[in-house]
């Protein structure tokens, strides 16, 4: 059986600059480089992919693969060093990156935020300074004059609640800051940077008379009982799906810091704050009632029998990424981009399937009336993959550590026939 996507709808793959750009010097360079110990492989980011100088050959090399999309991010350190100091050279770079989607064919899909920081403001209180709104508004202003009208697609922050969990709750990822109040700080934090971005966004575009859709990229990582039939189990699942799924849309939809991090008090800026839903998922969660894992709000994570697992450990169910966003689309009515989806594959073997899966699960979504307008594939290259260093795998192509040459999977082909017939074939 095959199945079509809608004309338009687009097509490419998503990366963040830490992981590919090589040559950074923020608060994720900077903890690699002070505490080696906190990377699984040791690595440190470094070069990455080098992809800073040859984003000219990369991003040909995806539009000859029929993609007509690409999600990448700016990275504020290199665009904003030191407090105040705007780099020019950086904006302009950036600026070219988004003038070669264009001549190629794909659509920029630009993040202003995907979990560094530069180290001042880090060493200011990072996303829980009072003044982040402020600073990440007037960074964001800038990278929307820069970039002009060429970008319509714009994510501020990527995945908050993944950055206020590992940063904060389990405090594995800079700031290393273990606690809930600083949890639900960071929560807050980055519901208003997000607030003040998406108005400076549309203040720049009203003013030259640009298009601009501005959202985050929303990680949705759904808690579901083992043992649904157990009320304690079910009760179990409710309060991490509310905080980790949940507390940041609806506070973009109500305009409020809702309980726990608040006790609703309105934001400016904040209320409507979201022109499409950028979603992130990967996995569900299999979850049951443990006392002793409070840091997982007492909802302790298992592994299901039933369903094949990535080389993260993660689960794979096509079926997931169908049920998020029929949810998404029911709960919120707002237009969905999917900003990522991916699996860490060591040998290539399970991602051609995983292409037709989970494409097909969007298919059958659009079919059921969700209005998704694209799916952009979690990565082009193997890359730093945050505190698991290079161990994971996750392109489209691999990246030898020496040369830095890049050699194409099998998937890639898989991914290119789709996006170039527009069409999924199961078999
Ligand atoms: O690599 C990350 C990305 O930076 C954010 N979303 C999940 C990906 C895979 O873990």
């Amino acid at each position: 059986m095959s199945r079509s996507l809608p004309d338009n709808f687009l097509l490419g793959c998503a990366s963040a600059a830490h992981q590919v750009e090589g040559g950074l010097d923020n608060d994720w360079s900077r903890m690699e480089r002070e505490q080696p110990e906190r990377i699984r492989d040791r690595s440190v980011s470094g070069i990455a992919c080098d992809h800073y100088t040859r984003y000219r050959e990369d991003l040909a090399t995806l539009a000859a693969m029929h993609h007509t999309a690409h999600r990448f991010s700016i990275e504020w350190s290199r665009v904003e060093p030191r407090e105040g100091v705007f780099v020019r050279e950086a904006l302009l770079h950036y600026r070219d990156v988004v003038r070669t989607c264009r001549a190629l064919g794909m659509e920029p899909i630009v993040t202003l935020q995907h979990f560094t920081l530069p180290v001042w403001l880090a060493d200011r209180g990072g996303v829980r300074c009072a003044d982040a709104p402020r600073l990440f508004a007037r960074f964001a202003a800038a990278c929307a004059e820069a970039l002009g009208e060429d970008v319509q697609w714009w994510v501020t922050i990527n995945e908050p609640s993944v950055l206020a969990v590992f940063g904060y709750l389990y405090g594995d990822w800079p700031p290393l800051q273990p606690s809930i109040r600083g949890f639900l700080g960071a929560l807050g934090g980055t519901a208003r940077m997000h607030a003040a971005a998406y108005r400076a966004v549309h203040q720049v575009a009203r003013a030259h008379g640009w298009a601009a859709r501005v959202s985050v990229a929303h990680h949705e990582r759904p808690m579901r009982p083992l043992s649904p039939r157990s009320r304690v189990q079910r009760a179990v699942a409710v309060l991490p799906n509310a905080i980790f799924n949940r507390w940041f849309l609806r506070a973009c939809t109500t305009g409020r810091l809702l309980p726990p991090v608040g006790r609703g008090q309105k934001i400016a800026a904040l209320r409507g704050s979201l022109d499409y839903l950028g979603l992130n998922y990967y996995s569900e969660q299999r979850v049951r009632f443990n006392a002793r894992r409070p840091r997982e709000l007492f909802a302790e994570p298992v592994v299901p029998s039933d369903l094949p697992l990535s080389s993260f450990g993660w689960t794979i169910d096509a079926g997931g990424l169908r049920r998020a966003v029929e949810t998404l689309w029911r709960q919120f009515g707002l237009p969905i981009v999917i900003t990522e989806n991916g699996v860490a594959d060591e040998g290539d073997e399970l991602r051609p399937r995983f292409f037709v899966d989970h494409l097909s699960a969007v298919c059958e979504a659009i079919e059921a009336g969700a209005d998704v307008r694209g799916y952009l594939h979690w990565t082009a290259m193997d890359n730093f993959e945050w505190a698991e260093g290079y161990s994971k795998r996750f392109g489209l192509f691999s990246v030898d550590r020496e040369t830095l040459e890049r050699t194409p999977k099998p998937s890639a082909a898989v991914f290119a026939e789709i996006c170039g017939t527009r069409t999924v074939a199961s078999a």
